[in-house]
């Protein structure tokens, strides 16, 4: 907890965006995180994503559970709802206030340790239901705020900062969220904002449940050699398949690449993803060749990032369970109590 506020001022000529707000405008309290800590740089790509998409801060909702990376919110966007709820809950949290309102963004903000151990049941079922959020995995292979042991994405074979060798196999979030009917998955690198940044924005115009896995280096216990996820050793390791633009409206497409080489993906609110591919002819639309993908270049060592798989007609959890269009609060008596003769109906239609 830090008592230090962010001086108000600011120049008044910081460029605005569509709504005339500043980056400023998306900023939350002063970080208490450690120096250089990854967690800071993807509070500042959300920050930036939700700046550039002109998003009314009071429509997101940020929702996390407990650690380092949970206290990010606290970060970012201090005009938004927000719950910091508890260690692995965050997903059933998020669904629960997505059911009640589904007029807002979910942001929902976790660590490996968050989703990867006590909360990886939780994050399975958000993900299989289909949950519309963007669900965002800081990942640093260990248990920051508890002092540096290992987590479950810790690699087999990599070293604590004392030297121990994790003899356990590891979870592959991006893996798991595949299999799990995710769609709309990605993996990036804190380090990377340029990847980043439009990975956020396109996760939040995704209609569907959006899983990204950030790379963020934890400074104080996960960053020497021996540790798979270290600033140098996503560096060296790093297997970029595409780098995204995403553009809303009638923007024209200026993607500089070779013709060929570009692929451009409508999501369902007409929003275009226009992908620089850079790994041959990986195909984002195709599940299983995603899967096979991760999986031989994991056997390498290497870290794929980039957009590595996306669904543009997701099927959401509103759209499987057949809700109403609008948020329950606005709901009124006589909708929710419609009469013995919409009772009856009911019965009926089930005998
Ligand atoms: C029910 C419960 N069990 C254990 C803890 C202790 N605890 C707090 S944070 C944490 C792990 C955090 O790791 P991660 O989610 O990876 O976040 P990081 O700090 O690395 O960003 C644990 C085990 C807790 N707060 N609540
Ligand atoms: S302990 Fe690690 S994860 Fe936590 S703030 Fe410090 S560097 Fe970041
Ligand atoms: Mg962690």
């Amino acid at each position: 907890m830090t008592y230090i506020a962010k001086p108000k001022f600011h120049h008044p000529a910081l460029p605005k965006n569509a709504l005339g707000y500043t980056h400023r405008d998306y900023e939350g309290k002063v970080s208490t995180l450690c120096a250089g800590c990854g967690h800071d740089s993807i509070t500042g790509a959300i920050v930036s994503a939700c700046f550039e998409l002109a998003i009314e801060p009071h429509r997101v909702a940020k929702i996390s559970g407990i650690g380092c990376s949970s206290k990010t919110p606290d970060y970012f966007l201090s005009q938004s709802h927000g719950f910091n709820s508890v260690h692995g809950r965050m997903p059933s949290v998020l669904t629960g206030a997505n059911i009640a309102n589904r007029a807002l963004i979910y942001l929902g903000v976790s660590g490996d340790g968050d989703s990867a151990s006590i909360g990886f049941g939780q994050f399975a079922h958000s993900i299989r239901r289909g949950v519309n959020m963007v669900y965002i995995v800081e990942n640093n292979g260990v248990y920051g705020l508890t002092k540096g042991q290992f987590s479950a994405t810790a690699d087999a074979g990599s070293k604590s900062k004392r030297g121990v060798v994790n003899t356990d196999s590891s979870i592959d979030m991006v893996q798991m969220a595949l299999q799990l009917g995710a769609t709309f998955v990605a993996r990036s690198f804190s380090g990377d904002k340029a990847q980043l940044v439009p990975i956020i924005k396109a996760a939040i115009e995704h209609e569907g449940a959006a899983f990204i896995d950030v790379i963020s280096p934890c400074v104080a216990f996960n960053n020497h050699a021996g540790s798979t996820k270290s600033f140098d050793h996503v560096r060296e390791h790093n297997e970029a398949v595409n780098r995204l633009d995403f553009i809303t409206g009638q923007a024209p497409i200026t993607v500089e690449q070779e013709p060929g080489t570009v692929q451009i993906v409508e999501q369902h609110d007409g929003s275009r993803l226009a992908l620089r591919k850079l790994a041959g002819d990986y195909d984002i639309r195709d599940r299983m060749a995603a899967m096979n993908f991760l999986q031989e270049h994991a056997a390498k060592g290497q870290v794929v990032t980039g957009l590595i798989f996306v669904d543009p007609d997701p099927i959401d959890l509103h759209e499987r369970l057949n809700t109403v269009p609008q948020p329950l609060r606005s709901l009124s008596e006589k909708d929710l109590c419609p009469g013995a003769a919409a009772l009856e109906a009911i019965n009926s239609s089930l005998r």
